[in-house]
């Protein structure tokens, strides 16, 4: 038994299906999960010893790869000042006025410690500034695991939501409305019909939850147009896309000023941080400046702060975002190229260095559509591709990434591999 397997089945003893984090137990792809022993750059080193070029990056954290030195150097150092006060420190402003600098939609912000609270946060405060309750999201978009966004699509668009988890109340989650993603019209009806009820609507810009879809053209701007229309409050979740997709995220590549934006992942760095903030005078409704009560133990947390702030600043260099775009866009067009050779329907697509691969004719531009994929195939090629030393998202519905890590080398290794796993999954 490989000492991955051994350490699985010790996990399996102490933990739910062996995992902190469900997509993790490789149950949509199949196999047993590899426990990493240690990582570096691109690649990361199982407890047997094998490698893997990585292309999870953490679930998007990792812009910079793995234990990069600047980040890695100002962890060290804040950590022998002390690694958290519950008092606020310099370092906080510090993160903060970058994040501002990058991403002025933010006119004030409040850090939490993962996206789920800063997306629960982001909610009750929009609840609370319009003094209504209905939210609407999309299908396919995840918004962490609190209770009103763990809902699924009610039999009509301009339904409430069903729970779609064990533990969620009916009367939460049916605050929650869904419509199909890049679905204008739809929204629109959802609009006509509960318009004055609706306190939000939340949507991640790029959706990296379902694997990749883009936004259609029409579509963010026919949501900042019926929020403003309806007074409610348009929220980006901006937790994948922030500083992945541009350097000012994904508000700055569509040219959309949301009312609120969560963040995470690449603000922390690889350490747990999340943020939410917008307007002032929303954000200044937030205690103990105002009556919306939010709070947290390591919120700030100095250690975090500062290697959100070194990732930020590696990332600010010129030419950080064009590089990393160019070399997304080589290694889907490798992939698609792979496919396309022996007839295998695929749709391709990347922002930034974020991207996705679906096993469909496409286009994809619903979770319904993505959802039509041959996710067998990809469950296939996964552990392939695993074999051969290439780690892609253990589930089809996931975004994947590359990091400024991922070498020209290791971006033409990781083809030829994934090639060569296409004929293997495809004769299986
Ligand atoms: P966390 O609570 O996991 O830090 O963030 C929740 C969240 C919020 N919004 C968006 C757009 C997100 O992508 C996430 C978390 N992303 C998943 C990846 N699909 C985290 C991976 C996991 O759950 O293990």
């Amino acid at each position: 038994m490989s000492r991955s397997a051994e350490l699985f089945e010790r996990a399996k003893d102490v933990f739910p299906g062996g995992v902190n984090s469900p997509v993790r137990a490789f149950r949509a792809v199949g196999g047993t999960p590899f426990f990493v022993a240690r990582a570096a750059g691109c690649r990361l080193t199982d407890a047997d010893g094998r490698t893997y070029v990585d292309y999870v990056c953490s679930w998007g954290p990792l812009i910079l790869g793995h234990a990069p030195a600047a980040v890695l150097d100002a962890v060290r150092q804040a950590a022998e000042r002390g690694w958290t006060y519950g008092a606020p420190c310099e370092v906080e402003v510090e993160l903060g006025e970058a994040v501002r600098h990058r991403m002025p939609a933010l006119e004030m912000m409040r850090f939490v410690n993962s996206g789920t609270e800063a997306t629960m946060a982001a909610v009750r405060l929009a609840r609370a500034a319009t003094g209504r309750e209905l939210i609407l999201k999309f299908e396919g978009c995840y918004h962490g695991h609190a209770d009103g966004f763990l809902v699924r699509a009610g039999s009509g668009v301009a339904t409430l939501g069903l729970p779609d988890s064990p533990g969620v109340p009916a009367g939460i989650a049916g605050l929650t409305m869904t419509a199909p993603f890049n679905d204008a019209p739809a929204v629109e009806a959802v609009f006509r019909s509960h318009g004055d009820r609706i306190a939000a609507v939340i949507v991640e810009p790029f959706v990296g939850n379902a694997g990749f879809i883009p936004p259609v053209p029409e579509f963010h701007p026919a949501l900042r147009r019926l929020c403003d229309r309806h007074g409610a409050l348009l929220i980006f979740d901006e937790v994948m896309t922030g500083f992945r997709v541009a350097a000012g995220g994904a508000q700055e590549r569509l040219g959309i000023r949301p009312d609120l934006t969560t963040l995470g992942k690449i603000i922390g760095g690889g350490f747990p941080v999340g943020a939410y903030g917008g307007r002032a005078d929303l954000m200044r409704q937030i205690a103990p400046e105002g009556p919306v009560y939010q709070a947290g133990t390591l919120s700030g947390n100095p250690v975090a702060m500062a290697a959100g702030l070194a990732t930020l600043r590696e990332t600010a260099r010129a030419g950080f975002y064009e590089a990393l775009e160019r070399r997304t866009a080589r290694l889907v067009a490798g992939i698609g190229d792979a496919a396309r050779r022996r007839g295998i329907p695929v749709t391709l697509g990347h922002a930034g260095s974020m991207w996705g691969v679906y096993f469909t004719p496409g286009p994809v531009r619903t979770y319904a559509d993505a959802k039509g994929a041959d996710t067998a195939l990809f469950a296939r090629w996964h552990g392939a591709a695993l074999a051969r030393g290439v780690y892609l998202p253990p589930s089809a519905f996931e975004a994947a990434f590359i990091s400024n890590a991922h070498t020209d080398a290791d971006l033409d290794f990781t083809v030829t591999q994934l090639d060569a796993a296409l004929d293997e999954a495809r004769a299986r």
